[in-house]
């Protein structure tokens, strides 16, 4: 990094001691969990590239964005609609909750017993070392979990720009109800915040942006159904971290790209681990950079990830929306029916994503599925136990996991995958 970006993370207030700590760990964490892999796609090397200016060249050009008069909006969620943000011409980016920061401060405002997910967020704000959301004009709050809901009454005291969203919790026509009015809020709020209105012609543009990154991480997520698998759980992972930060178009390209070599390696026989090495699908909370801990210690184990049923994976981007609508009526309706099939864990009940569970089980060929839960995350660990009864009816195995972003459980972690593993090759 240049002493270019020191000039730009004062100016954004970051604690450069520590911000500099976060990038020496950052960068140590990603070279031993990323580059020794063996067999890597060539394309990766612009996903490599990505993670290694995540806090610079990216930055910098979001506030060039910002200087061009156009907005950065950031967010904690799937459920914010991205083609309304690219309708008026802003950008969209996900803030950062994947490591734990600052937790002394963090504690002074939050319990202990809260998920690691908003610790964290709460972390990089009070540890001053997150550029993403000192860029952003406006950060997006939703009522999903308790946690969230409630932590976001005192991240309001922290910064100014935040809205928070309304959601719905059942899946009945009172809920997509709500969810139509928050979305028409939302869009009212994104026009007084750039002066542009939405319209159908800028609306169709934004869905079209945002399904074509859509359907680059669908195109890539198919190609791990092949036996082997073409590419590791890691890199895919990856992929779909860099889904919420990057330029839309240039993401879209590279994801393709990897693709095309994917095609090849398939045709060729050629995978990253043997034939025979067990495939999991892993199943459960999101994981935002640098949350890599589980899938490292899965894949070291000698197995392959194929599948994510997560919000960064394909609980977030399987549904593409419906751009056919010829009025602005028609095309928020698609919006609506878009992300009404997410099948988050804050539903109730939540059917859909016991099924997508086991259809994904079916479709990646996986010998097992891992489920993941953030310790004191109650949606995801209660419904835990319902997944684990829904997969047995198909004699799929499973191993439930509850952790949270440190280390110390990595070797009992290990211990534990290592027997699934054993019982999976039996
Ligand atoms: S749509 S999964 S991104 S809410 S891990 S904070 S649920 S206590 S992140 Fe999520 Fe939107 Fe749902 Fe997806 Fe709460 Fe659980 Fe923490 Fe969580």
């Amino acid at each position: 990094m240049t002493s270019d970006y020191r000039t730009m993370w004062r100016e954004l207030n970051l604690d450069l001691n520590a911000h500099d700590a976060l990038l020496n760990v950052l960068g140590q964490g990603y070279q031993d969990v990323f580059m020794n892999q063996r067999n890597r796609p060539e394309g990766m090397k612009y996903f490599d590239f990505v993670m290694s200016e995540v806090h610079g060249l990216r930055i910098r050009e979001l506030l060039d964005v910002k200087k061009a008069n156009r907005k950065i909006i950031g967010s904690f969620c799937v459920f914010v609609p991205e083609e309304l943000v690219r309708a008026v011409d802003a950008s969209l980016v996900g803030l950062c909750t994947g490591a734990d920061f600052a937790m002394e401060k963090v504690e002074q405002y939050l319990p202990s017993s809260t998920c690691a997910l908003i610790k964290s967020a709460f972390g990089f704000k009070l540890g001053k070392v997150c550029p993403y959301i000192e860029s952003v004009d406006m950060i997006v709050g939703e009522n999903t979990c308790d946690g969230k809901k409630k932590s976001y009454e005192l991240l309001g005291a922290l910064v100014p720009n935040l809205y928070v969203m309304d959601l719905p919790q059942v899946k009945s026509l009172k809920g997509r109800e709500l969810l139509q009015c928050e979305y028409m809020r939302f869009k009212a709020k994104l026009e007084e915040l750039t002066g542009t209105t939405i319209g159908v012609d800028n609306l169709k543009k934004g869905i079209g942006i945002v399904n074509k990154k859509r359907a680059a991480v669908q195109r890539l997520a198919k190609l791990r159904k092949a036996v082997p698998a073409p590419i590791s759980g890691l890199d895919a992972l990856l992929t779909n971290q860099v889904f919420f930060y990057d330029d839309p178009q240039r993401f879209s390209d590279s994801v393709n790209k990897i693709c095309d070599e994917l095609e090849q390696r398939i045709e060729q026989g050629l995978g990253v681990t043997p034939p025979d090495a067990p495939r999991i699908l892993l199943s459960g909370c999101p994981m935002a950079v640098p949350n890599w801990k589980l899938p490292a210690l899965i894949e070291q184990a000698g197995a392959v990830i194929v599948g994510e049923e997560s919000c960064v994976g394909e609980r977030g981007s399987r549904h593409l929306t419906d751009d056919s609508g010829n009025t602005l009526a028609e095309l928020m309706e698609a919006i609506v029916e878009r992300y009404f099939q997410i099948d988050c864990a804050i539903f109730t009940p939540n059917q859909d994503r016991l099924e997508h569970i086991r259809d994904m089980a079916r479709e990646y060929k996986a010998d097992g599925v891992i489920h993941y839960g953030l310790q004191f995350c109650q949606p995801y660990q209660i419904e835990a136990r319902t997944v684990e009864e829904s997969l047995k009816e198909d004699s799929i195995p499973v191993l439930l996991i509850e952790t949270d972003y440190s280390m110390e459980d990595a070797g009992q972690l290990s211990t534990r995958i290592n027997a699934f593993l054993e019982v999976l090759e039996q």
